[in-house]
């Protein structure tokens, strides 16, 4: 008992750790993310990621959607820098590969999945982007159903590397069904951290967050106003968005994993207080701000 309550994010753990805003500061600052979402299919999903990304509070970021899907996507949002990229079938692309590795290396974190749907020679164009980026990469969603397709594309990582699944990607990334992954959610999540040495956010009620070196963290800051779809995608910008910050200011990313999915759960409880039926993964969006406030 004692060593689970050790486990669980606490508020006055978290608190110490949020990025400062400083007065004397400008949107490089605060760090650029990269987020590569979206297919033909579904366009809502980078809309969702890139405004959780900017209201976390990184300085910049730029969202990197398929030419197809581009003229969609940029006329919801208006915030983000955008990168066309060369599209087949409505999906990502290679592209010239000394341009990416160029391009790529500018940013402070990378994130990849929501809405990419999957197509084969998708793990080969995951492996190009995973051998590329040396910054923290969070792959969420299809580039995880991608990965699982062949895990050992993980062995190439440059940098540190981030899983968001829920118990279905799991599932697929561990060779067995969501029901299995519940019935051991903290041993699968941290064996999976350990074999990889990646982080691992298994995502549910209790989200588990499982480092490489073995420890595991809970959050019970989740709400079943968050079952709907889209509050995900929100997650996954979350992240990237937090990360941009502490990796900006030269610090680890645990406490930033931390931080977004403890107040991605916050967020919904703020929005469970109008309604736990109505609320949508844009709601979460407009009170990642609420809840950051709650944490000062
Ligand atoms: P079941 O059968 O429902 O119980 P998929 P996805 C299981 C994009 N989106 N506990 C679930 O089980 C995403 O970004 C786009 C237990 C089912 O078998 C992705 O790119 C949106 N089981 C893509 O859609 C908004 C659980 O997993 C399977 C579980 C597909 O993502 C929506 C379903 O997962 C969406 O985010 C749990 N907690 N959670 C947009 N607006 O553009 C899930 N399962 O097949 O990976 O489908 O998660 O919807
Ligand atoms: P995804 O399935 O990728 O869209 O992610 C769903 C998000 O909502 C994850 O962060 C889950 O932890 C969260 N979530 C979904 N249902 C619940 C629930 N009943 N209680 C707490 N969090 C939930
Ligand atoms: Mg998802």
């Amino acid at each position: 008992e004692f060593l689970l309550r050790d486990m669980v994010l606490t508020k006055e753990q978290l608190r110490k750790e949020l990025p400062e805003r400083r007065a004397f500061s400008h949107k490089g600052t605060y760090g650029h993310a990269l987020i590569l979402a979206g297919s033909k299919e579904m366009t809502g999903a980078p809309v969702l990621s890139a405004s959780a990304g900017l209201r976390t509070g990184c300085g910049l970021l730029t969202l990197a959607v398929p030419e197809s899907a581009f003229p969609i996507v940029a006329s919801k949002i208006n915030e983000p820098v955008f990168w066309e990229w060369p599209a087949e079938e409505g999906r990502f692309a290679c592209g010239s590969h000394t341009l990416l590795r160029q391009r790529i290396a500018s940013f402070d974190v990378v994130a990849i999945g929501p809405g990419l749907s999957t197509w084969k020679g998708g793990n080969n164009w995951l492996r190009e982007i995973i051998n590329m980026v040396d910054v923290p990469l969070i792959l969420d969603a299809d580039a995880l159903n991608l990965l699982s397709e062949n895990l050992s594309i993980l062995h190439e990582k440059k940098g540190q590397i981030v899983l968001t699944p829920h118990p279905g990607e799991m599932g697929r990334l561990c060779g067995c069904s969501a029901v299995e992954i519940e019935r051991d959610r903290v041993g699968y999540a941290r064996s999976f951290a350990q074999d990889y040495e990646v982080y691992v956010v298994l995502k549910g009620t209790y989200t588990l967050i499982a480092t490489p070196n073995g420890k595991v963290f809970i959050n019970t800051t989740g709400t079943a106003a968050l079952a709907k779809g889209g509050t995900g995608d929100v997650l996954t910008g979350m992240l990237a968005g937090m990360l941009a910050q502490k990796v900006a200011q030269d610090e680890t990313i645990e406490a930033g994993i931390q931080l977004a999915v403890y107040l991605h759960g916050i967020a919904g409880r703020i929005c469970s207080e109008k309604s736990i039926h109505a609320t949508l993964a844009g709601d979460i969006i407009d009170n990642i701000g609420p809840a950051i406030k709650s944490l000062l």
